[in-house]
């Protein structure tokens, strides 16, 4: 993007032209990024509480004042309970690689803290992934106007992704159909060709059943199965069981409609699936992406220019993340070994009921944890802990930061310097401050290198520039990086990844498993519904039958924009099917009670179409601290955790809806 700064102000925001990506546009937040940027409501001072936990009452404090006490109080906790009585807690409020993962981790590992298991976004897929190709990455977005069908498969690419959809415009444009495989009629599946309403967290059987087809009639490419896949023969067995009728009944589609796909899938070429997070934030998600994630090796169209599959491109940016992060630090701890681990999506359990140690400190940054983590009720009691010492480096006083002891004003990345990569591009990209920090704000980067100055970490890679860190991370030695150095991306505005022109990364097979193959997996491919679903748990569906898809909305980023007014609006409403409203007594704009045993939320119902029986829709993530009662849907959401990678499960939640007067 470009800034154009004046007298040190910036004035404008844009969509670099050049850029082959961005080409020109941003999305509906970042255009008005400026508005965040001066927000009054920015944090621009150290605060020290003065009130209860959660009241949000806090004195200014200096720097000295605010690290020197962090530093005793984590010495303190450190030495009676031991370091790993210390947690971390982060997540992607930036990208940039050294202020989300660099002097942070190393400053944890020296202290011995628990390690942080970052599973709240993408866990159960990319072990999926991990276990099915190997590699995280995919097709190249550029390849998508080659391709002659399109599925957007729990991708809602208008809301989340909209820097890709100029190539499906153009994919279009020759020709191409699209198709949107999702239980909301999102504004992506409005604008499809054709929508599947599949009924959530039955992806796997709706795979399941399309492979039956394909592998029936003898539409797979043998060739390539026979060479670069492991497997088929138990995949085959398997997908016998799953006929169109079947798969039709579990899945809430057509029979029809599964035999179409199906065949449409594997004869119009390319096809090219644009997998998203969606599908997989369910029980067994991890399950339904290796399902996806084998049609492309069945039919062989990774040999094609805009063939295959993307879900997320993250993996190929190969930085030497041992050098950035340092793990070996724990050695030299008082810990002297590896940490345990915590995963992130039982935070309210971690903090509530862990022993040997207890939780007794917890660092919060690029996070909003009270509002974006499940069963918020129970994050919210280990918030309230009074024992508990919670550091919060934040923007922005969030639902979390209410709950701090001492909290530290972060720069934006208008601000600091970093290095960028990305989920759904190839780009990397460095970027430096393009306006001075406004009031005290510091970066995550040199708030860490501070607090190991103060805990008296002596190793040299405490006093590293963002210089020396990014040349760090360049030096892994990876193909993919090479020839890009810190000089050129100094230079050039952004600098492709090392991939070739034409990235084709499972042409030939070269898959990342052991095996080297694309690896089937077909003995974890039974399909099963969801703990939390029509089709689940028998006692739990009696008492609530409406299941929640907590999706992220368009005009926001999950928690980050929240405090903006029409933020707050667009996630403040739950879409209702006129049936099950018209069941309940509500109409359209009445206030509801959302609620199950976990806990229950407020918000506004919109009868609109969007959803078929038996489903709840609201865009999320809402600032909890905003909304009537003081909590979001994540009251409602479970900390299960999926079959994969310890994920989380946002989407297998059932509730139940009643009307509220206003
Ligand atoms: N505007 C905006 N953009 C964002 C974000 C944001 O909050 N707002 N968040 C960013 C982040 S952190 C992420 S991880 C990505 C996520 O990007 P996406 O994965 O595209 O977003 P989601 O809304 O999580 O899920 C996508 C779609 O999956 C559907 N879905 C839910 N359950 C199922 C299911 O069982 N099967 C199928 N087929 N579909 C299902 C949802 O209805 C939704 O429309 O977006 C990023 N971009
Ligand atoms: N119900 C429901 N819950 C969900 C989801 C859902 O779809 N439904 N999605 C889940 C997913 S996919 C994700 S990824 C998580 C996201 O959850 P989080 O990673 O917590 O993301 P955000 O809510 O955007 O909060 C990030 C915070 O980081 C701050 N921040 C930004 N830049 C910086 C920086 O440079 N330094 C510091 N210190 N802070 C910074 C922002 O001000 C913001 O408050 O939420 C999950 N929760
Ligand atoms: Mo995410």
């Amino acid at each position: 993007m470009l800034v154009q700064v004046e007298d040190g102000r910036a004035f404008r925001l844009r969509g670099d032209p050049a850029h082959p990506i961005t080409r020109g546009f941003l999305c509906a937040k970042v255009t008005r990024y400026l508005e965040r940027e001066y927000s009054p409501e920015r944090l621009l001072y150290p605060l020290m509480r003065t009130g209860l936990k959660g009241e949000g009452r806090f004195m200014r404090v200096s720097w000295e004042t605010a690290l020197d006490l962090i530093a005793e109080r984590l010495r303190e906790i450190s030495d009676y309970y031991g370091p790993e009585a210390i947690l971390p807690y982060s997540y992607t409020g930036t990208m940039g690689l050294l202020n989300g993962s660099s002097m942070d981790r190393r400053f944890f590992h020296r202290l011995g803290a628990s390690r942080l298991d970052r599973t709240i976004c993408s866990a159960a897929g990319s072990a999926a992934l991990t276990a099915s190709l190997g590699y995280r990455y995919g097709t190249d977005p550029e390849q998508f106007p080659e391709a002659r069908l399109i599925l957007a498969w729990g991708a809602n690419i208008l809301a989340t992704n909209v820097h890709l959809w100029p190539f499906i415009v153009e994919a279009r444009r020759r020709g191409a159909r699209f198709y949107v495989i999702d239980p909301v009629q999102t504004r992506t599946a409005e604008v499809a060709d054709k929508h599947f309403a599949i009924e959530p967290g039955t992806d796997l059987a709706l795979a399941l059943g399309m492979m039956h087809v394909i592998i029936g009639e003898g539409l797979y490419d043998a060739g390539y199965v026979a060479r670069h896949c492991s497997g088929f023969e138990e995949l085959s067995e398997l997908v016998r069981q799953y006929p169109p009728e079947r798969a039709a009944s579990l899945t809430g589609l057509q029979p029809e409609e599964i035999v179409g796909l199906a065949r449409e899938y594997a004869t119009r070429r390319p096809a090219v699936i644009r997998l998203n997070y969606g599908v997989q934030r369910t029980d067994y998600g991890g399950a339904a992406v290796r399902g996806i994630a084998a049609l492309p090796a069945l039919t062989g169209s990774w040999r094609e220019p805009g063939g295959g599959l993307l879900l997320s491109t993250t993996h190929a940016f190969a930085f030497d993340r041992q050098a950035l992060e340092r793990p070996d630090l724990e050695l030299a701890s008082p810990l002297g070994r590896e940490a345990r681990r915590v995963n992130m999506n039982e935070l309210g359990k971690a903090l509530t009921s862990l022993v040997d140690p207890p939780i007794q400190a917890l660092v919060v940054y690029n996070s909003n944890p009270a509002a974006v983590a499940p069963n918020q009720n129970l994050v919210l009691e280990g918030l309230r802990r009074p024992d508990l010492f919670t550091v919060v480096i934040e923007q922005f006083q969030t639902d979390t930061a209410d709950y701090a002891d001492v909290v530290l004003p972060a720069t934006t990345f208008l601000e600091h310097t970093d290095l960028y990569y990305s989920w759904g591009h190839y780009y990397l990209q460095l970027a430096r401050p393009a306006v001075e920090a406004p009031g005290e704000c510091k970066s995550n980067f040199e708030i860490f290198r501070l607090l190991a100055q103060r805990m008296g970490f002596q190793e040299p890679c405490f006093r590293e520039t963002e210089e020396e860190a990014i040349r760090a991370a360049l030096a892994s030695g990876h193909p993919f990086l090479e020839g890009i150095t810190y000089e050129r991306l100094s230079s050039e505005p952004w600098v492709r990844l090392n991939l070739g022109e034409l990235f084709l990364p499972f042409a030939a097979g070269g898959f990342g498993t052991p095996s080297g193959k694309c690896e089937f997996g077909a003995a974890q491919l039974d399909f099963r519904p969801p703990i939390e679903s029509r089709r689940g748990d028998e006692v739990l569906r009696r008492r609530y039958s409406l299941e929640l898809v907590s999706l992220k909305a368009a005009e926001g980023l999950n928690s980050s924009f929240g405090n903006w007014p029409e933020v707050d609006r667009a996630t403040s409403v739950a879409w209702l099917n006129a049936q099950d409203a018209a069941a309940r007594g509500i109409r359209d704009g009445d206030l509801v009670r959302l609620f199950n045993d976990r806990g229950s939320c407020l918000l506004r119902a919109s009868v609109n179409g969007k959803v078929r029986p038996g489903i709840v829709a609201a865009p999320s993530i809402r600032w909890a601290r905003l909304a009537p009662g003081g909590r979001n849907v994540n009251a409602l959401t479970s900390d299960r955790l999926a079959d994969l990678g310890g994920g989380a499960v946002f989407y297998s939640c059932l509730v139940e809806v009643e009307r509220c007067d206003d």
